[in-house]
């Protein structure tokens, strides 16, 4: 259900039911956590690149899963979110070195919740965004209805949510819910050379500005800067760090080691 492969520094993991759109069961759940969780545990791996098989990104949750988990009549979708869906998000924006997102067509429910997880999101011109959830009686989840209003504003978030009126990867990026948006053709290789060249990066110092970014939403200014001298403070004693400066004054490309 998820394929992962290690390359130059990159784990690249890609949801793989193509016949189903990528729909997520039980048993792409697992994968997909655990494929998550090594890679932040793995050094060698400092950045992830997650994208879909075939001609969809993710359709969300495998409506039709019969998983024990989804046994109950109803079953409980808060039980099951408390157990998949949150753990997941959690994760992904815990993980201390970037996350790109190939968005290489459409990402509805669940599964455009999880793109808009990820650090940069990057689109195929052909892809989309539906906010499925109201078509079928739910609510946005996955930290939908958090990452929305924070990305584009109430009144978008809002008109996207309650109507499932589904956006065009274009109009994603005029908004500012996504990065950019690349010719169909395109997208891998223009993903893997930016998770590449993240992967290539000062990974601790990328992974504390994702940290302290993450945190502006609910903090101060004040805080925020309190935020900021702590996390330099980290950053400044790494040896990427070091070897940023001595590459500067020197004239050279910098050859980051991620410590
Ligand atoms: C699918 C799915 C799918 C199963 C396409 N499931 N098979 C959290 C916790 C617990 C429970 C509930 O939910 C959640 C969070 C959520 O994610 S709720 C939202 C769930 N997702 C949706 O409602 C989206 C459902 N899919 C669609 O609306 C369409 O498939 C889209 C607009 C994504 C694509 O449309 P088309 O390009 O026309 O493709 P298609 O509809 O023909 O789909 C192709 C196949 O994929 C088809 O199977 P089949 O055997 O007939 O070829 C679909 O049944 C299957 N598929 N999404 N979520």
């Amino acid at each position: 259900t998820v394929l992962v492969e290690r390359v130059e520094g990159v784990c690249r993991i890609t949801l793989n039911r193509p016949d189903k759109l990528n729909a997520v069961n039980a048993a792409m759940h697992t994968a997909l956590y655990a494929a998550l969780e090594a890679a932040g545990r793995d050094d060698a791996m400092r950045a992830v690149l997650l994208t879909g098989a075939g001609r969809a990104f993710c359709a969300g949750q495998d409506l039709g899963d019969r998983d024990p988990a989804m046994a109950g009549d109803p079953p409980d979708l808060g039980a099951i979110l408390e157990r998949t869906y949150n753990p997941l998000i959690r994760l992904l924006r815990a993980l201390d070195k970037p996350v790109v997102c190939a968005v290489n067509g459409v990402a509805a429910g669940a599964g455009a919740s999880l793109a808009l997880a990820c650090d940069i999101v990057l689109a195929a011109r052909s892809a989309r965004f539906i906010q499925a959830f109201s078509r079928i009686g739910l609510v946005p989840d996955s930290g939908a209805t958090w990452t929305l209003p924070h990305l584009v504003g109430e009144a978008r978030a809002k008109g996207l949510a309650l109507t499932g009126t589904p956006l065009a990867a274009e109009t994603a990026a005029d908004w500012g819910l996504i990065w950019g948006v690349v010719a169909d053709g395109l997208l891998m290789d223009e993903a893997r050379t930016l998770a590449a060249e993240l992967a290539a990066g000062p990974t601790v110092g990328l992974g504390l500005t994702k940290r302290a970014i993450q945190a502006a939403g609910g903090n101060s200014l004040d805080a925020q800067l309190d935020l900021e001298r702590d996390l330099q403070r980290e950053a400044g004693v790494s040896a990427d760090y070091a070897e940023g400066v001595s590459a500067f004054l020197e004239k050279r490309t910098p050859a980051f080691t991620g410590r």
